[in-house]
């Protein structure tokens, strides 16, 4: 199972798998393109019988044209390395077949028949994770997108919704636990001690939605009744061992299904719903018709090997899968190019539940956090997109921050600007009109339209425009009327040079600087390129806060005193803005200081500013941890190099390690005291106990910066003492930064502890990847060599190289040496597991944002990918791309 082309590939298709494995130039798709399918599919029989290196599928499909589709002769069922062994057309022969590609090709003369295909797998040898994979000894599926032709010949595309009904025969000993869609309709043992199932699911699914799990696992079972009172079973499978872990993905799961009732009035609609969890993995989790699979990172979790970030991943990915019963199975995709229909809408609805269970600021300022720094850069750099873009060549590649969390931002708009009750009218109409249909972006926003009583006409312009909106600001008083002139501009994106205005919904307050109140907030729509409001009665000129609670995904640029930026970080009343008001004035101060000249008292009196709105931070009791554990958080590396045109990380991350450590020192007693106080509260998963080890932590990386003695000491202590993973990681993540025999004792204890389980060791993997340790590049190369260290596992890879392609010391070391560690990284990968590998490449692809020396190097590494005799589609795409 070395290369991607297995000796069945070849056996079934030569020229075609040659093809496969060397698409020079793949083919671009285009949305404009899209027709019908000139077929329907009512019904499907699976019939799997299953082996680690032989499974043998026979599936048989009812087909029938499609009346709204212009007609056709043939029937094109998409394969991807397929090995056919027979085809038969209503029982007998076909009048005609031939394969185009990969893609079987079948002549059809009638209104209707059934197709016999039978095809034989190798599971074993799966290591792309896409189709039917071995993993652990079990066997399991992944067909989004486009994983289902790697099963079965089929008409492999979202908009052909078909019943089925599933057969599994196993070795029984072998494979115990026989899943798939639905619920369960039979079971029997047969001969050599094989035994079968047969599963139905009564809701018609595109094949992305297909399931099927088989191996020796254990459930935690449970049940739901839902508001219509049906009773639903609920369980989570997983490895027997791990049981004991999976009691908060259950709770977290009856909580979804409850919040969907209450705020979206969505019940559920099987008998049924199996969770399982799978250690290899191409993403977080799928969101299969009544059979969940889920990566193990996101179902098990318990103190001892999950952090309380952890466990909120958990939550979130739990209710995010879970949500998509209806936003994404009951209502589904036309196309691939609609996929923000489904994941922005269902973003936006886990990101609702998860501000629902715990701190609703604390988790919009996370949510914000993670689209600054990961989608952000996405839109202004070469892989650029609208959440519904226009044309891929690997729809795998269309999975990205933009198209799931700007998504989610963009129907986050429509909510801000019609209220939570009418929006929900929206999302009922929306349901209602497409429930079992495969719809688009447009259906939603037509439903929004009609049933929010909304104009959407230029909102439509997010779903095809690509580019972070710049908003420049500027106040002014004349006379008693306080003036806020505002304008937009969207910077030109890969093929989008000019863009137009588009609606910009943004939630304001006007503050009175004596008495630190304002008079209510207003929610204002920029919807042209320059706009004057007004605001009349101020006798002086009131202090602008705006983008309260992040109402758009723009960047702002606000003519604002620093005074001012320190009177919103001390007194602003939407947490949000008081967030970013203290953002700002770091943020403001760190690119300024990178660009150089500042003079020393210049730098002082900047860094005096900070530590004042800082200690004010520190010492207000009305602040509860959790949000001043946000407010102690520096603007990250990315964010910062995105506010410049050209980013030097090396002197981005001086600056920003030189700030800490300055703020270390001059706040060193009320970091101690913090620190103090949060190591004396009790433990436990309750907000305050979180909230304490949250703060307690981020004291010590301060201390850290200024003192990295006693930071050893304390977080030696810390280690020693903990009784949780947050504590033992948060402390090794400081001692990893540092030199000395307390780091190598430390993370020897660790891997001791935790050598048996995959899980915990992808965080010692990730602690020394990601350290601020000089000597980092030389660590992940040993790490790489490391006996646990594997290509073949996605989460251990993602935890040494992801987290050591967010480093400015590692991967931006100006030797160019992180640089070519990664393209090493993606070559040696791609023929492995392509999906995975390109993956790695976006980080290269900043380049044209790099201060020359570095943008030189990164592109010569590209070029280099790009120069390799057989890359995959997906590689291949982003890296062409991302030369430009
Ligand atoms: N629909 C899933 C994401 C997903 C996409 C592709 C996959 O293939 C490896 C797996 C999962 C979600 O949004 O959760
Ligand atoms: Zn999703």
């Amino acid at each position: 199972m070395d290369i991607a082309l297995t000796p069945a590939d070849a056996e079934g298709n030569p020229e075609m798998a040659d093809a496969a494995v060397q698409p020079h130039s793949p083919p671009t798709i285009f949305r404009e393109d899209y027709a019908p399918f000139a077929w329907l599919v009512p019904t499907t029989r699976l019939e799997f019988v299953l082996g680690l290196e032989n499974t043998r599928v026979t599936a048989t499909l009812d087909v029938e044209r499609n009346p709204d589709a212009d007609p056709s002769p043939t029937i094109r069922l998409n394969g991807d390395g397929l090995k056919l062994i027979s085809l038969e057309c209503d029982g007998g022969e076909c009048e005609g077949h031939m394969m185009d590609g990969d893609d079987l090709v079948v002549t059809l003369p009638g209104e209707k028949h059934t197709l016999t295909i039978v095809t034989e797998l190798d599971p074993g040898a799966n290591s792309q994770l896409m189709g039917l994979y071995a993993s652990n000894g079990m066997l399991c599926t992944q067909c989004e997108a486009e994983g289902f032709r790697r099963i079965t010949f089929f008409p492999d595309r979202p908009d052909v919704l078909s019943t089925y009904t599933v057969r599994i025969d196993a070795p029984e000993d072998q494979f115990p636990i026989l899943l798939a869609n639905g619920n369960r309709t039979g079971s029997g043992k047969s001969e050599d001690r094989m035994h079968w199932s047969v599963w139905h699911d009564p809701w018609p699914k595109p094949s992305y939605l297909f399931a099927l799990v088989a191996g020796d696992l254990v459930a935690r079972k449970d049940s739901f009744t839902t508001m219509g009172g049906k009773e639903v079973d609920l369980a989570i499978w997983v490895r027997d061992g791990d049981l004991q872990r999976t009691e908060h993905a259950m709770e977290s799961l009856k909580r979804s299904m409850e919040w969907d009732e209450k705020v979206f009035g969505r019940e559920y609609d099987l008998d049924v719903f199996n969770i399982v969890a799978v250690s290899d993995f191409n993403m977080g989790a799928m969101e299969n018709k009544g059979l969940n699979v889920f990566n193990t990172k996101y179902v098990l979790a318990d103190a001892d090997t999950a952090t309380d970030g952890d466990f909120d991943a958990v939550e979130g990915v739990i209710a995010h899968e879970y949500f998509h019963n209806w936003s994404g199975n009951r209502v589904t995709c036309r196309d691939w190019f609609q996929l923000s229909l489904k994941e922005g809408f269902t973003v936006l609805r886990d990101q609702l539940f998860s501000q629902d269970m715990g701190s609703a600021p604390v988790k919009r300022i996370e949510d914000v956090r993670i689209l600054r720094s990961v989608q952000f850069p996405e839109d202004s750099g070469p892989l650029a997109h609208p959440i519904r873009p226009d044309s891929y060549r690997e729809i795998s590649n269309f999975y990205t921050a933009t198209v799931y969390n700007k998504g989610a931002e963009i129907i986050r708009m429509m909510r801000s600007m019609a209220g939570e009750t009418r929006f929900r009218e929206g999302t009922d109409l929306y349901f209602d009109r497409h429930d079992g249909e495969a719809a688009t972006c447009e259906d939603f926003v037509k439903a929004m339209e009609d049933g929010a009583g909304l104009d959407l006409a230029q909102f439509r312009l997010w779903y095809s425009q690509a580019g972070t909106p710049k908003v420049s600001v500027t106040t002014s008083l004349e006379g008693s009327t306080a003036i806020v002139d505002l304008s937009q501009e969207i910077p030109a994106t890969p093929g989008q040079d000019e863009k137009q205005p588009m609606p910009i919904p943004l939630r304001i307050a006007l503050f009175d600087r004596e008495t630190g109140t304002h008079r209510g907030e207003e929610l204002i729509v920029l919807d042209k390129g320059k706009v004057r409001f007004t605001f009349d009665g101020f006798d002086t000129e009131p202090v602008l806060s705006i983008n309260r609670g992040f109402t758009a995904p723009v960047g702002i640029e606000r003519d604002i005193a620093r005074a001012d930026l320190a009177f919103l970080a001390a007194k602003d009343d939407d947490p949000f803005a008081r967030y970013e008001a203290l953002q700002d004035l770091v943020t403001g101060h760190l690119v300024e200081a990178v660009g150089g000249g500042l003079s020393d008292s210049t730098r002082d009196e900047a860094r005096r500013a900070i530590a004042d709105a800082l200690e004010a931070i520190l010492a207000d009791e009305a602040l509860d941890d959790q949000m001043r554990g946000e407010l102690l958080i520096l603007p990250s590396q990315t964010y910062l190099a995105e506010q410049m045109l050209v980013a030097d990380p090396g002197r981005i991350f001086e600056e920003r390690e030189g700030l800490k450590a300055w703020l270390g020192k001059a706040l060193a007693s009320n970091f101690d005291a913090l620190y103090e106080r949060a190591a004396a509260a009790p433990g436990g998963r309750e907000a305050e106990a979180v909230g304490a080890r949250k703060v307690k932590t981020l004291a010590l990386s301060y201390i850290a910066a200024a003192d990295p003695d006693r930071a050893e000491t304390l977080a030696t202590r810390q280690y020693d003492a903990a009784d949780t993973m947050t504590d033992r990681q948060g402390a090794l993540m400081v001692l990893s930064g540092l030199e000395g025999l307390a780091r190598t004792d430390r993370l020897a204890a660790f891997y001791e502890r935790y050598r048996d389980n995959p899980l915990a060791l992808d965080k010692w993997f990730a602690i020394q990847a990601s350290s601020l340790h000089p000597n980092v590049v030389e660590q992940v190369k040993a790490l790489a060599e490391h006996p646990d260290f594997t290509l073949r596992n996605p989460n251990r890879v993602r935890s040494l190289y992801m987290a050591f392609a967010g480093t400015a010391q590692g991967f931006h070391a100006s030797s160019g040496e992180g640089y070519r560690m990664i393209a090493d990284l993606i070559l040696a990968l791609d023929p492995i597991n392509p999906q995975t590998a390109a993956r790695f490449v976006p980080p290269l692809g900043r380049w044209q944002r790099m201060e020359p020396n570095r943008a030189a190097l990164m592109k010569e590494q590209l070029e280099r990918i790009a120069a390799a005799p057989k890359l995959s589609r997906d590689t291949y795409e982003q890296v062409t791309r991302s030369l430009g």
